[in-house]
């Protein structure tokens, strides 16, 4: 697939970004007592940048616990997630979220979800909003190869292949739910290969490989964009890190397979293979993307820290938007 060179910059400014904000924020917030679990997502980054670079601020993605990387390429500001995740007044949702709970509506952002596979419906209803209201914008439900045994993702899958709903049913195959491996759990070879079950296209991809999801999902995208229903796309990938940060991942899996995943990192495969293809991309350019994300996200730490924390009175503000609250007084009254 030929790509312009602004569309592989962008990817690559996307998974730095990504990585930066990992690599930096999450340590910082054991610094600063935070109790809740932060999930880090480094070396999973080409498949959010690859799946939200066909998106707009007006598409919806529903996200997870591990959602740092779908915030950023789904455009949310990096900046404000620090503020979030150090629980701090300027984070999207006002300090009173985490890391977990990062919405931000202006970007289409549903949320980072700490329930699995929870953002699925989310995802799914705002795909029907667009098909009731023909408002032509396309969902993507993010979920881990954990969640892809939950049961409300097979009634979502099955409703949206009925309603032939726009929505995009991403699986971030990471190879393990804590530390049960995706061997154990899984009842077929592939998460893709359920697609079938509801009638869809099933896509499955090397989740390393930036070129290789914007690809797959570009088609799937595409395709539910022009009214043709769902697909469930799989990428295998690997987190680099535990589950959580208090998590050692050698008491489930070895160093072996650890250094196997990492030869095959995303940035460096897209930087080797951007720059032995001759698109005018030199490793230099790429390396000062690379100091740019780093510096944003000192910056980044710095904002964050300046933020205040939220006052106590402020724990029963923002707890229902006005919308639900009125539609319940109507009777709910939504036409199919
Ligand atoms: C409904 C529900 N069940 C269990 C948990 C506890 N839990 C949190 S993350 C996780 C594993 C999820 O694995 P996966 O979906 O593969 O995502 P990954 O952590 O690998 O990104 C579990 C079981 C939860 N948060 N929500
Ligand atoms: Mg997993």
């Amino acid at each position: 697939m030929e790509l312009d060179r602004d569309t592989l910059l962008k990817l690559y400014r996307t998974m730095t970004t990504i990585r930066h904000f990992e690599e930096r924020g999450v340590p910082e917030t054991g610094q600063r007592g935070m109790s809740s679990s932060v999930h880090s997502s480094v070396g999973q980054e080409a498949v959010p940048t690859g799946v939200c670079a066909h998106l707009s601020d007006e598409d919806y993605i529903g996200s997870t616990h591990r959602g740092h990387g779908h915030c950023i390429a789904k455009g949310v500001d990096p900046k404000r997630m620090m503020a979030e995740l150090f629980g701090r007044t300027h984070g999207p949702n006002k300090g009173k979220g985490g890391s977990m709970h990062i919405a931000d509506m202006s970007k289409g952002m549903l949320g980072t979800n700490g329930i699995v596979a929870g953002s699925v419906p989310l995802a799914v209803g705002a795909a029907l909003t667009s098909k009731i209201r023909k408002l032509g914008r396309v969902a993507v439900a993010f979920f881990g190869d954990g969640g892809a045994n939950q049961g409300v993702l097979h009634e979502c899958m099955n409703l949206a292949s009925v309603w032939k709903l726009p929505v995009i049913f991403c699986c971030e195959n990471n190879g393990y739910a804590e530390s049960t491996p995706v061997e154990y759990g899984l009842s077929v070879a592939n998460v893709s290969d359920r697609a079938a079950a509801y009638d869809m296209p099933g896509f499955n991809v090397d989740g390393m490989d930036v070129l290789a999801v914007f690809e797959a999902a570009g088609e799937a995208v595409a395709r539910a964009r022009a009214g043709n229903g769902p697909a469930l796309l799989e990428a295998r990938t690997y987190r680099y890190y535990g589950h959580t940060v208090f998590d050692n991942p050698l008491t489930y899996r070895t160093k072996e397979e650890e250094d196997h995943w990492r030869a095959r990192d995303p940035l460096l495969t897209f930087r080797n293979h951007m720059v032995a293809q001759g698109n005018e991309i030199t490793a230099e350019e790429l390396d000062g993307m690379d100091e740019e994300a780093r510096l944003l996200m000192e910056e980044a730490v710095v904002f964050a820290d300046a933020s205040p924390l939220p006052e106590p009175h402020e724990l029963y503000e923002d707890v229902y938007g006005d919308y639900p609250v009125e539609m319940m007084r109507r009777g709910a009254n939504m036409p199919v």
